[in-house]
């Protein structure tokens, strides 16, 4: 399928996979860009060392384009758009903020960058500044989400910009990709999906909780410091909530959370880790390889899209 993404980041399909924090590293960002997707490297809260060589192994696995996506919290975050520049990476997402600081080096280098925006005033803010395309990111997604739905902000950020947009929160089968295609986008972002792909290094205990997941077992933590986090409720949500409730400082909110997702993903501990996911968890129920899921959503988006 040929859109204005697959001509942009020169891939076969139109499907990108979120770059995320811990899950999103080179084994799985490879198999994405082999199956025909574009893979990405989630640089979350790592050290600009530890991406280096991420990318590295990448390109020893794949000769196709990948990409990196930079959480801009990330206190390393100079370093690391330094290293995307230096290793030749073609492709630059970012998430939780604004990457306006690193586009002109960015586009000095010929890297195509697509921010994640979960607002319209953004991504024209970001077409202003020069990006290539915006990734519009509804509150369906799992982890740090904006406020808007993918329903809605897609068409709104379609109206508001003429670069490409592509859509995630919410999709993992060929249903949303279509429906995002009849919403205007040009690509879909899917992160839940992927993180149960046989090449994810995600722990079973983590994977089979998504697997296990159900349509409203998700919760939001951070609503009230202004980091809304979506994760699969568990004793850490519950707890977090409780404080969150009772007014508890930014701080000791923070303390819980520490480490949390690593918990999560390394140790498996569905406990107290954050086992981050979107609302579409409740929909992935098989373990496939990434080339498995790609085909499965393009044949079924393409007999929908042919109706
Ligand atoms: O970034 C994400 N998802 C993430 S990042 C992450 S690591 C983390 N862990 C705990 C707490 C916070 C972060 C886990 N999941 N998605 C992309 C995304 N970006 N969603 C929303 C935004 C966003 C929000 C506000 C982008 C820009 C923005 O405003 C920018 C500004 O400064 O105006």
């Amino acid at each position: 399928m040929k859109t204005k993404i697959t001509e942009l980041l020169g891939i076969e399909y139109p499907i990108i996979q979120g770059g995320m924090a811990w899950v999103a590293e080179y084994h799985l960002a490879a198999a994405v860009s082999e199956a025909g997707g574009l893979g990405i490297i989630g640089a979350g809260g790592a050290p600009a060392s530890f991406v280096r060589e991420q990318i590295r192994k990448t390109k020893e696995l794949t000769k196709k384009p990948f990409g990196v996506n930079v959480m801009l919290m990330n206190p390393e975050a100079d370093e690391i758009a330094k290293v995307i520049v230096e290793e030749g990476v073609q492709v630059v997402t970012t998430g939780a903020g604004n990457p306006g600081k690193y586009l002109a080096d960015w586009k000095a280098a010929g890297i195509k960058v697509a921010p994640v925006v979960a607002s319209v005033g953004l991504a024209k803010m970001m077409e202003r500044a020069g990006v290539d395309a915006v990734i519009a990111e509804g509150t369906e997604s799992g982890g740090h989400i904006g406020s808007a739905t993918t329903m809605t902000l897609v068409p709104q950020v379609v109206d508001a910009v003429s670069i490409p947009v592509i859509a995630a929160g919410g999709i993992a089968d060929g249903r949303g990709f279509a429906a995002a295609m009849m919403l205007g986008a040009e690509a879909v972002q899917m992160g839940t999906r992927f993180v149960v792909a046989k090449e994810s290094i995600v722990h079973e205990n983590y994977k089979k909780k998504i697997l296990a997941a159900k349509d409203i077992d998700s919760e939001v933590t951070g609503m009230t410091h202004g980091h809304p986090v979506r994760q699969i409720r568990n004793n850490m949500t519950r707890e977090y909530i409780k404080l969150e409730k009772a007014g508890a400082p930014f701080e000791e909110l923070e303390h819980l959370t520490l480490g949390a997702l690593r918990k999560a993903v390394v140790e498996g501990d569905t406990v107290n880790g954050t086992l981050m996911a979107g609302q579409i968890a409740g929909m992935v129920k098989e373990e496939m390889t990434c080339a498995e899921m790609i085909r499965e959503i393009m044949t079924q988006a393409e007999s929908l899209l042919k109706r």
